[in-house]
């Protein structure tokens, strides 16, 4: 195969109760069969059990076959059916383990739920057997995304995996790494993926021509066995690239009447695409703004030509000046974001949903949430996170990023008042619970590549695992799901969580320390972003600044200031407008700070930064030394890659260290209050 089974890697185990040989499949279509497909896979190389096929429950009385017991799977009619796509309800009754679905996906959620129960030797498999249990789940997100940055030619942009397993040489690929890929996807929930870069340049722009949409439609029909949906990303300059024309003003009937029969001829080769998704008017892509229009505009004349077909506009509001002067202390990239939406929130059309980066600045190892959350109130919003880790170490450094997910997913918005009353967090908004929508969700950047390993780094395809079982369950812990990825990895062997838990957990934190301080971000080298690099974005046209200086550092963002702050809902915008109740952790991303400011802890600011990278570079030699532990419990060739991955992180983050604390020695002459060596 070539590629590992990353997590549906199957042991046989001797120690968990299985006792099912009969498999009724109840009338479904192709996901159903899948999910019959994988449990009897699952079934066989775990439990060693070889489960027939019956066409119906009776079968196994009549034949008096005292066999075991009888497994079905189901989506059924009447009333008590599970709620909604995607929901399932896994129960015994009457000796028969009934895995039932709202849709068929929900049947397969409910399959990979009850292998993973399996995989992790969970106490809840025995508890179902016996009856005692009861398992009900429904997805907590309608849409739950992958976006891959992914070029015809093969490469991927901010991709630290290797090439792209779907294209090569300007040719789609389809064989059985794309089968394998559909099952991880959905064995973590997800339902939808983007295939291709949101920069649609070059050959994506004839992704919806005639010379790929019969490839998309094969591609398209094997995702829906999966219950995955196939969207594109989507050049808004299309009509003058394909079809010659001198404008694609939307408001421009030709334009218009492009995309219409544009989107007949798509919907006729690939009838279950999801949509579309787009970067318009945004570091240098074409949109509306160049001839006069907003983004209501641009995203409703697609969103009418999809329509018919009940196809989405994913409009992406990653909108702002990328062309500022360095000097200009008010322009503010983070504000873009709020200040270009806003005015705009209620005038999309119902089949357009705005995606929204977590933070207002670009996936940093800490930002503020969006404002654009607590601020639009009529539109749909889904969140975009980057499980490529761009800016948290490139899949070289280890950073779990789901404990980041969950502190996003909870931050309280305030949107349903300042009394705080509302459950009004970023997950109760893009589940669609707040405004009762349901064209909405969740958004992840994709870390995966064809490495043999899928993510570059082993460890990071906890973030590929974690974020799809986190856009389904919401509710799950970053721990709970480190335990369900570990164990359905690497065994269930105690020794192996008790190295692999802690590493993950912490290595967010670890990271952040060694790196830039405080939610200033950036301070990587330009183009790559990788490593350190301070002034690497302190004098470019990206809005990405340190601004220090031989007093402090930080960027003012209080109504003094750029005024972001006042994006905010109250008691939000008070809480970071001052300095002494903004949280610390964003300090710096707040205001401008002297190095002698004397933080919580009692530290100056200066002597928090020294502490810090010299303890995070500590931290991450002690990764590297705990992970020595498990030589003999892995495969080699795992245990060495990444070994391999951790002494260079161990080694980087020196590197970290030692430039950024030189770096602000320098700036503001205070030495370390431990005398420890700075260049
Ligand atoms: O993070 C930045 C990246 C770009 C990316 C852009 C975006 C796809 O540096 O590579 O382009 O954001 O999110 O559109």
């Amino acid at each position: 195969m070539g590629y590992t089974k990353a997590w549906l890697n199957y042991k046989r185990s001797d120690s968990i109760r299985f006792p099912f040989d009969a498999l009724r499949v109840g009338a479904g279509g192709t996901i159903m069969e899948r999910a019959a497909g994988e449990l009897a896979l699952a079934a066989g190389e775990i439990a060693g059990t070889a489960l027939r096929r019956i066409a119906d429950i009776a079968e196994t009385e009549q034949d008096g076959s005292k066999g075991k017991g009888v497994i079905s799977l189901e989506v059924p009619e009447d009333a008590d059916a599970p709620d909604g796509a995607g929901a399932f309800r896994i129960s015994l009754e009457e000796g028969v383990l009934r895995i039932q679905g709202g849709d068929e996906s929900g049947v397969l959620y409910g399959v990979f739920e009850l292998i993973r129960l399996m995989q992790t030797a969970s106490p809840n498999l025995s508890r179902l057997l016996s009856g005692k249990l009861i398992l009900e789940k429904k997805p907590s997100n309608p849409l739950r995304m992958l976006n891959h940055w992914d070029n015809l030619d093969g490469s991927i942009e901010r991709g630290y995996a290797g090439n792209s397993f779907f294209f090569e040489k300007e040719r789609l690929l389809l064989g059985e790494r794309t089968r394998d890929y559909a099952r991880l996807a959905a064995s973590a929930g997800i339902n939808a993926v983007v295939i291709n870069n949101v920069n649609v340049r070059g050959a994506a722009t004839w992704l919806i021509t005639e010379r790929y949409l019969p490839q998309l439609a094969a591609l398209s029909q094997l995702f829906g066995e999966y219950g995955i949906a196939l969207y594109l990303s989507l050049n808004f300059a299309a009509p003058m690239e394909l079809a010659g024309l001198d404008t694609c003003d939307p408001l421009d009937e030709r334009v218009q009447e492009f995309w219409k029969r544009k989107m007949l001829e798509v919907y006729a080769a690939v009838p279950d695409l999801g949509g579309f998704l787009v970067k318009a008017d945004s570091e240098g892509r074409p949109g509306p703004f160049t001839y006069g229009r907003n983004h209501a505009d641009g995203a409703n004349m697609l969103a009418e030509a999809v329509s018919p077909y009940g196809g989405k506009i994913i409009w992406r509001c990653f909108v702002y000046n990328c062309s500022q002067d360095w000097r200009d202390r008010k322009t503010d990239r983070a504000r873009a974001g709020y200040d270009n939406f806003m005015p705009l929130d209620g005038r999309f059309s119902d089949n357009v949903i705005l995606q929204i980066k977590n933070g207002p600045m670009d996936f940093q190892v800490r930002e503020p949430v969006s404002p654009l959350f607590s601020g639009l109130r009529a539109t749909n919003q889904m969140l975009e996170v980057q499980a490529a880790q761009e800016y948290t170490g490139q899949q070289r450094h280890l950073c779990y990023l789901v404990p980041m997910w969950k502190e996003i997913l909870d931050f309280k918005t305030y949107a349903g008042g300042e009394d705080g009353a509302a459950a009004d967090t970023v997950a109760d908004i893009v589940s669609g619970r707040l405004y009762e929508q349901t064209d909405c969700g969740m958004a992840a950047v994709a870390n995966t590549g064809n490495d043999e390993n899928w993510t570059g780094h082993d460890l990071a395809a906890a973030n590929f695992y974690g974020f799809g079982r986190l856009a389904f369950d919401t509710g799950l812990s970053a721990e709970e799901i480190a335990r369900e990825w570990i164990a359905c990895t690497f065994g269930t062997n105690a020794e192996i969580m008790k190295v692999l838990l802690p590493m993950l957990m912490d290595s967010w934190s670890i990271y952040e320390s060694y790196t830039s301080p405080l939610g200033i971000g950036w301070m990587v080298n330009p183009s790559h972003h990788y490593g350190p690099n301070v002034d690497g974005y302190e004098y470019d046209r990206w809005g990405t600044y340190h601004r220090s200086d031989c007093h402090g550092m930080g960027v003012d963002r209080t109504t003094e200031g750029t005024g972001y702050t006042a994006q905010y809902n109250e008691p939000n915008a008070s809480m970071y407008e001052a300095m002494e109740t903004c949280p610390e952790e964003l300090l710096l991303f707040f205001h401008h700070v002297p190095y002698q400011y004397r933080l919580k802890s009692g530290k100056t600011l200066i002597q928090h930064i020294y502490d810090s990278h010299f303890e995070g570079a500590m931290r991450a030699q002690e990764m590297l030394e705990q992970f020595r532990r498990l030589d003999k419990f892995l495969e080699p060739e795992v245990y060495e890659r990444i070994r391999a991955r951790l002494k260079h992180q161990s080694d980087h983050s020196k590197e970290w260290r030692d430039r950024i604390n030189t770096y602000y020695f320098r700036m503001s002459g205070i030495p370390d209050e431990k005398g420890r060596t700075i260049y």
